[in-house]
Formats: structure tokens, C-alpha cells, sequence
């Protein structure tokens, strides 16, 4: 038999005895089955788990991963398949642990401020279930909808509202996870206070599924914002939307939200949606934020004189602030479309940068010459969350250029690209994480020291490396 068909045979045998050992557990393991939910939202890697089984309790993943451990079987886990860093790919023969079912939402607890919720919860459902209840869940992405709080919590998610709320770890109280043994533990209890040593919840968040699994939490709550002026601007240079940020900032003002578009998103989003442009004329960059005036009218009159002034003094040429929802909505149109209409039009492959905020002028003009000139002018989309200093660089294939090529390309591009983050002390994953795609470039943003202690740690953890092996650390260094 050859080494290739014996590996096929070995993974079909433990298959079997899985689902003899479970027998009312669901798994799924026909081709498309597998190629389904061996993936995320990424693309450039070929799904191969063996099978996907879909637990409805923490109990059920434990006895599931003791198991697997006992059979030398790695694991990957999944939810929502919204990753954008091959965090819960599959490629080579692992057992997909879906957590979808774990889909629980207890009541708000609404003196503590709190919600217990399943790994499985969809983030949008959270939202809701604190809106309900008078309170606020601050995490806001583009894909709330189907994306769950597990993935959310390993990926240490960040989205539209880092700028006033930071990203999941702000807001975790405690969470229960599994490990690779089957070994329950609940961290940090359900106490806001608690100063005990190690704090091994921060660890777990965003540590990408590779040192066990999240299967519940209990999520802080907040405020809703109470009144948001929404402002679409057309910025004459990326450097004026840091100065303009740096004049919110001095005035007191509650920023929500602070976004970015270049032009060339701007232009595909018109081509793709159909949207009619406000603008008069073309500008490199534009910006979408919002205000939180808290419904105090004195806020609102600031505000006003403020955007009056900056026209007066020559800030932009032309900047609308919404006179209503249906305004606000079509403001938001144009950054929430981008990523949508990208994939629409091409294949993309993605980055996402974080630098200071005082460097990112010059890092995205240095960016913008240096990335321009790989596939030309017109296939560099750059976008983000500008009041956090992280941006989206996706780069779109040429037509005529074959997906390996590109993909080649792009990850040669890469060091280039990662060592100009480095020279403007940046990170080369502000958001997505590092998952598959960028294990290889860690240490752009990671020195030696910590790579060596990652690796520890995850040893600690995971002794057996079965826990989504290859993830975040390449694998044999
Ligand atoms: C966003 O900010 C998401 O819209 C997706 O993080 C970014 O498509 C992307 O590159
Ligand atoms: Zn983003």
C-alpha cells in the first residue's frame, strides 16, 4: 500500500471508530462536507480534515478531545468560518470540531452588566440579546451576522469600534475551555475583581485555537451610545485625517467610530454597488467616522463650528455630516461594501498592518509606492480603521496572472511589506491574526525571546500538539 493510500485508510478507520464511540454525535464526512468545514473565508489552502463533528455541550467536547488525544488525533476548531488568517483551516487529515451548536444565550444579567454565552453565539445575536436588555455589546464587524463569539474571542477580534471600545479582550470576565486532555477549566470565574496571579484568560484570547478550545464565556456589557453624528470627508491626504483626529481628540469629543478608503476602493465600490459619488471631484483618500454628541445639544454646536472652521480654514474642500439615518447609512455604504465588491471583482490576497498612528502617513505613502508597483496602481486597495492605525492592504490578482503565481508573489512581496512595518515599529497582524497565512513572517512582530516562549507555552498547554497544529507557530522551529 502506498505511504499516501495508508494515511487515507488510517483517517477512514479512526472515523469509524468515532462515530461508533458517538454515536448520536453528527459528523460529517462526505468530500463536500469536508471541504466545507475544513475552511474559512480564506481561500489559498486546500481543505482535507478528516471529518466535522458537531458538539451541543462542553461536556461533549471534552469527551470528544480525550478521545482524540488518546488516539494521537489532532483537532482543528471551528464556528462560523468567517477567519480571514486560515486560523480554522484543515489541511491535513484533523478532526474539524465545530462549536455552531454551543449557541446558548443565558439572560443579561443586567446588575453585573453581564451575558454568559456559548462559544457558538453569533456575534449579531449577542448584540441583540444587549440591546434588549437596555446594554450595549460593543464588538461591531463586517461579519456579525455569521461570525460566533468563540472565533471572535480566539482571534481577539477588533472590527468597527476599537477606537471607544478596544478590541474582545476588553470585555471577556471569564471564560470555560477545554483542553487537548479533556480537562475543563473555567477562567476567572465570574468576577470582575480578581487579583490571583497568572491571568490565564488573557492568554487564551487570541491565541487562535492552538492551546485549547473556547466553549463558553461571560461577556462585560456596556453603555449603548446615545446619539451619533455620522460624517463622510473627502481628505486631500491620509496626514490630514490624523490631524483631523488629533482635533476631535482636543475637544473632548467621543469618537465611535474612525474609518478610511482610498480612492481605488472608493471607484470599485461605485462600479460594484452602483452608488452615486457625493463628490464633486476625486480625492486619494476618504473618511467615514462618527460622534457620539450623548444627545447634548452643546456637543452638536461644537461640532458644527468645528466642521465650519475646517472649511474655513482650508482642513477639506468638501465633507458632509448626515442630516439623518438614511444619510448615516449611505455614508457607511462605502466602507462596508469594500470588502464585498474586492471579492466580487478578484481574487485578493490580504493584509492587515497596524503602525502608530504618528507614522502612518508616511508608512501608507512608502506602502502605497512600494505595493503599487507589484501588480500596478490599480490593484492596491488600502482601507481600515484609520483611528487605530490598522489597515487593510488587499492586493488583487491580475486577470491574466495564475491564483498559484499570485499567491507566490504576494508572499515574497510580504518580507518587503513586513519589513517596512518593522522599520515603523507596527505589527504585521493588527486584527485577523496570524492563523496560516503568516506563521512564516511572525517574526517581523515578534522577537526571538517571545517566539520562545509562545513555543512554551503552547508545549504547557497542548504537550501533545494536537490542538490546531501549525497555527500561529510554524511548525518544527
Ligand atoms: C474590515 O475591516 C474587515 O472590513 C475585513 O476586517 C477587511 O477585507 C478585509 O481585508
Ligand atoms: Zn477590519
Amino acid at each position: 500500500m502506498s505511504g499516501v493510500s495508508s494515511i487515507l485508510k488510517k483517517r477512514m478507520e479512526f472515523v469509524a471508530e468515532l462515530k461508533n464511540h458517538f454515536p448520536s454525535l453528527e459528523c460529517l464526512d462526505s468530500a463536500a462536507d469536508r471541504e466545507h468545514w475544513g475552511r474559512d473565508w480564506t481561500r489559498f489552502h486546500t481543505p482535507a480534515p478528516c471529518a466535522a463533528v458537531f458538539p451541543r455541550t462542553s461536556d461533549e467536547v471534552s469527551q470528544i478531545l480525550k478521545f482524540c488525544s488518546e488516539k494521537g488525533q489532532a483537532v482543528v476548531p471551528s464556528g462560523g468560518l468567517t477567519g480571514l488568517g486560515g486560523g480554522a483551516v484543515a489541511t491535513g487529515g484533523e478532526l474539524v470540531v465545530n462549536l455552531s451548536k454551543l449557541s446558548r444565550i443565558e439572560p443579561v444579567d443586567r446588575a453585573a452588566g453581564t451575558v454568559r454565552v456559548g462559544a457558538g453565539a453569533i456575534t449579531k445575536k449577542i448584540q441583540d440579546s444587549a440591546r434588549e436588555a437596555g446594554l450595549y455589546w460593543p464588538i461591531d464587524l463586517a461579519s456579525a451576522g455569521s461570525s460566533q463569539i468563540g472565533g471572535n474571542i480566539a482571534t481577539n477580534a477588533g472590527g468597527l469600534h476599537v477606537i471607544r471600545y478596544g478590541h474582545v479582550r476588553r470585555w471577556i470576565q471569564s471564560l470555560e475551555v477545554v483542553l487537548m486532555s479533556g480537562e475543563k477549566l473555567e477562567l476567572n470565574g465570574d468576577l470582575d475583581k480578581n487579583n490571583t496571579g497568572y491571568d490565564l484568560r488573557n492568554i487564551f484570547i487570541g491565541s487562535e485555537g492552538t492551546l485549547g478550545m473556547v466553549t463558553a464565556a461571560t461577556l462585560k456589557l456596556c453603555e449603548a451610545p446615545r446619539e451619533l453624528k455620522t460624517f463622510l470627508w473627502a481628505l486631500p491626504s491620509l496626514k490630514t485625517g490624523i490631524d483631523v483626529l488629533g482635533e476631535l481628540r482636543s475637544r473632548s469629543l467621543m469618537i465611535h467610530s474612525y474609518e478610511v478608503l482610498s480612492n481605488n476602493c472608493f471607484e470599485l465600490v461605485h462600479k460594484c454597488q452602483g452608488f452615486a459619488k457625493p463628490f464633486s471631484k476625486a480625492a486619494p483618500y476618504y473618511l467615514v467616522f462618527e460622534v457620539d454628541t450623548f444627545g447634548a445639544a452643546d456637543v452638536s454646536e461644537t461640532l458644527e463650528k468645528w466642521m465650519e472652521s475646517c472649511f474655513e480654514r482650508g482642513v477639506v474642500e468638501e465633507a458632509f455630516m448626515a442630516s439623518s439615518p438614511a444619510d448615516a447609512r449611505s455614508f457607511w455604504a462605502w466602507r462596508e461594501n469594500i470588502t464585498e465588491s474586492l471579492s466580487q471583482t478578484a481574487k485578493v490576497y490580504k493584509n492587515d498592518l497596524a503602525v502608530p498612528l504618528r507614522e502612518i502617513a508616511d508608512f501608507a505613502a512608502k506602502l502605497e509606492k512600494q505595493a503599487g508597483a507589484w501588480f500596478g496602481e490599480d490593484r492596491l486597495f488600502l482601507f481600515g480603521h484609520l483611528g487605530d492605525g490598522s489597515l487593510h492592504v488587499n492586493l488583487a490578482k491580475p486577470d491574466s496572472m495564475e491564483l498559484g503565481e499570485f499567491r507566490a508573489l504576494c508572499e515574497k512581496h510580504n518580507h518587503e511589506l513586513f519589513a517596512l512595518v518593522q522599520t515603523h515599529k507596527g505589527s504585521i497582524a493588527a486584527e485577523h491574526g496570524i492563523g496560516l497565512l503568516k506563521r512564516e513572517f511572525l517574526h517581523y512582530s515578534k522577537s526571538p525571546g517571545e517566539i520562545r516562549l509562545m513555543r512554551s507555552l503552547k508545549t504547557v498547554f497542548d504537550p501533545l500538539g494536537l490542538m490546531n497544529p501549525g497555527k500561529l507557530l510554524a511548525p518544527g522551529r
